[in-house]
């Protein structure tokens, strides 16, 4: 059954991503959440799109940026790859 991520959903992620309780990612949370959400990307492009999506430069990414980049990128709102089953 293949359900869309809602607002919520990416909470969720992001919660569970964020080990240090912080409410902001650092690199290797980042990762942790592209791969829960099967994004398969290389460290060099995971690396990039860090860095475009920590929006104030403070090394972290907090959840307005986390839902920003994945907006940007088209994977909010239901547009999710629907090759991980
Ligand atoms: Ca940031």
């Amino acid at each position: 059954m293949t359900t869309r991520p809602t607002g919520d959903d990416l909470l969720s992620v992001f919660t569970r991503a964020d080990l240090g309780g912080d409410q902001k990612l650092d690199l290797m949370e980042f990762t942790m959440v592209l791969d829960e959400l099967g994004l398969a990307w290389s460290r060099a492009e995971t690396q990039d799109r860090f860095e475009k999506a920590d929006a104030n430069l403070d090394g972290f990414i907090s959840y307005e940026e986390f839902r920003a980049i994945l907006e940007s990128e088209g994977w909010a709102g239901g547009s999710l790859p629907g090759t991980h089953a």
